[in-house]
């Protein structure tokens, strides 16, 4: 149906705090190892970003930003895309393109910028793409990926490509006019596009209640004509129904769906931020009793599909395999200047040229300058 107000102001829920099916309908019943492989998804989120927000107070990387407590958001909605999908990533979706293939070791050479990084350190730490996963560069500005994501979409249904976008933002990319020139178009021209809006409460220090004045963000949709749906998004069997339904609308031609998954940001916005400055810390202990990992933990406990040794040896690896990968890329040297210069044009045009000229006769004089 589309721009239901009801689905758009009720949360759809399938496991409560204490990880116990309180929809039974909704239930997925996914295969054992296809549960485990969602655990795996977002242990692995947390381990990087444990192991990075230290790496980044001792020096080693620039920037991070963290994606702690949003892990069903991110691996539920990332496993019912198709590997053909594209994804418009905002700023916390990494998990996403490491369900896809992106691996710990493309992450690692990514953060520290080095020779080996697929996007030949030009990028901003953090700022993770991969046309192998189909995981699309996101640029700082808040909010551009949306209509991109639209635009690629009718693009794909132009040629017959079959494939699903999925657009991920932030609560604080709805205030942005990309987001609203972006759900109108899709909305009219049914694009094949899923809008996945993690809303974690805050946009670094700006709170979701200064953010919008309506009563929900799924409710945004209606007016666009398009559905709108809420869900629970430390509930990652939740999302995964709610996505998965959203996807497969969409690549049998019944348009466009926006999903706000009801999350928090459990970390700062970023290494760059001070949350105590700003929110309140009682707020942050209310959320930490919804911590979705620990619900799905619940949830696997109560199917007796628990196992604590399997799960202490898989954290175990996912840690030994970033140590690994990390200890790679930090003796991996960065790109070379040279590479500067390429990329940008087939045939570099005459100033182009000149200024490499100039670069390079500039870097032998320091040679020489140094060791004469
Ligand atoms: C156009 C623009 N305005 C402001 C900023 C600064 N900025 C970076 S992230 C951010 C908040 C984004 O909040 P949200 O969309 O909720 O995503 P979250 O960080 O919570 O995941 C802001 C204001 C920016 N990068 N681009
Ligand atoms: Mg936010």
């Amino acid at each position: 149906m589309n721009g239901s107000v009801r689905t758009a102001e009720a949360m759809v829920q399938v496991l409560d705090e204490e990880g116990i099916v309180v929809a039974p309908d909704l239930e997925p019943h996914l295969p054992v190892e296809f549960l485990w492989r969602a655990f795996e998804g977002m242990l692995t989120v947390r381990v990087i970003d444990e192991r990075m927000l230290m790496l980044q107070r001792q020096g080693r990387i620039a920037f991070y930003g963290a994606a702690t407590g949003q892990e069903a958001a991110i691996v539920g909605s990332g496993l019912a895309l198709e590997p053909q999908d594209w994804v418009f990533p905002a700023l916390r979706e990494v998990g996403v393109a490491l369900l896809r293939g992106y691996s710990l070791q493309d992450l690692a050479h990514q953060l520290f910028g080095t020779r080996d990084d697929i996007l030949k350190g030009r990028q901003m730490p953090c700022h993770y793409s991969d046309r192998r996963v189909r995981h699309v560069s996101w640029s700082s500005c808040v909010g551009n990926q949306v209509p991109q994501a639209v635009g690629v979409a009718l693009a794909a249904r132009y040629v017959g490509d079959p494939v699903v976008v999925m657009a991920y933002l932030g609560d604080g990319a709805t205030s942005e006019g990309d987001f609203h020139v972006a759900m109108n178009f899709a909305a009219v021209f049914r694009a094949p596009v899923v809008f996945f809006c993690q809303n974690n409460h805050w946009a670094i220090s700006v709170p979701v209640t200064r953010q919008t004045a309506s009563k929900t963000i799924a409710i945004k949709a209606v007016a666009y004509g398009m559905e709108g749906v809420r869900v629970d998004g430390n509930d990652l069997l939740a999302v995964y129904q709610v996505t998965r339904r959203a996807v497969e609308k969409a690549r049998t031609g019944g348009g466009p769906t926006f999903i706000e998954a009801f999350t928090y940001r459990m970390g700062a916005h970023s290494t760059s931020d001070d949350p105590s400055r700003y929110r309140d810390p009682e707020e942050v202990e209310r959320w930490r009793s919804r911590d979705p990992i620990e619900r799905f933990r619940r949830y696997l406990i109560w199917k007796g599909l628990w196992d604590a040794d399997r799960e202490q040896a898989l954290v175990q690896r996912i840690r030994d395999d970033l140590m690994a990968a990390i200890q790679k890329a930090e003796s991996t040297p960065p790109p070379p200047v040279e590479s500067l210069f390429e990329d940008v044009y087939a045939t570099p045009p005459r100033h182009l040229r000149e200024q490499q000229m100039a670069f390079e006769a500039y870097l032998r004089e320091k040679a020489r300058w140094l060791d004469p």
